[in-house]
């Protein structure tokens, strides 16, 4: 039976990235090159440092690892300018009240997030009371798809890995949470998320009956 639950948290519980990609793209502009959202794409689930490898990549661009750095705080600094400004008015349709319901029916919850920020997006958006545990890119060593941020999440609370459920947009984290032998929700389009075993548009209308009708293997 599922006993926890691990949320992603831009794609899933918040859309930070439309704000990810304007700072991406100004630092791509001040670069010399463009970024496009279909590029931005490739970007879900990945490291802030792995994001500007890919971008520079794209732009054919040579950095030194110090350069890199600062290119990457920098962006930061950009992309905190939207963070700041975001409120609970920003958290996506049921997410909220499908977790409170899961809490009200026992089931640890858990952010599993590549973000460095992700603690300061919860405050913002009044969510972070929500949480047994947090796990994000102030934790981790190593990005999605490895399965390290949802098995430190598994592991945070207590509950074995094929008890648990993780909701992920981007399929680099459905394959990391398939590499923790976890339950795999895709949130967004079947087509992109095709690995997942399930995918939903959105949270809109689901409670805990959603959690009990899976059967998982163990
Ligand atoms: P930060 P998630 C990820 O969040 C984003 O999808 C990805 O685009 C971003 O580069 C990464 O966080 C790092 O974010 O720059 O805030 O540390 O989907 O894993 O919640
Ligand atoms: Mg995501």
């Amino acid at each position: 039976m599922i006993q926890a639950c691990l949320f992603d948290l831009d794609g899933v519980i918040v859309d930070t990235a439309k704000y990810h990609f304007q700072a991406w793209r100004k630092l791509a502009n001040d670069l010399g090159f463009d970024f496009t959202p279909e590029q931005n794409e490739m970007l879900k689930g990945v490291s802030r440092i792995e994001s500007l490898k890919l971008i520079l990549d794209i732009g054919g661009v040579s950095k030194t690892e110090q350069e890199i750095l600062e290119l990457a705080e920098k962006k930061n600094e950009d992309y905190l300018h939207f963070v700041n400004q975001m409120d609970q008015k920003e958290i996506l349709p049921g997410v909220e009240s499908f977790i409170q319901d899961l809490r009200a029916n026992h089931i640890k919850i858990v952010l599993g997030s590549a973000s460095k920020n992700a603690v300061k997006i919860l405050e913002k958006i009044k969510l972070i009371g929500l949480f047994d545990a947090i796990i994000d890119g102030t934790k981790t060593t190593r990005s999605k798809p490895d399965p390290q941020v949802f098995l430190m999440g598994a592991k945070a609370v207590e509950i074995p890995n094929e008890f648990c459920v993780v909701f992920e947009d981007a399929p680099k984290g459905v394959q990391a949470a398939q590499a923790a032998n976890m339950y795999a929700v895709g949130v967004g389009e079947a087509q992109v998320l095709s690995h997942a075993d399930q995918v939903i548009e959105g949270f809109d209308g689901l409670d805990y009956g959603f959690i009990k009708s899976i059967s998982v293997k163990a």
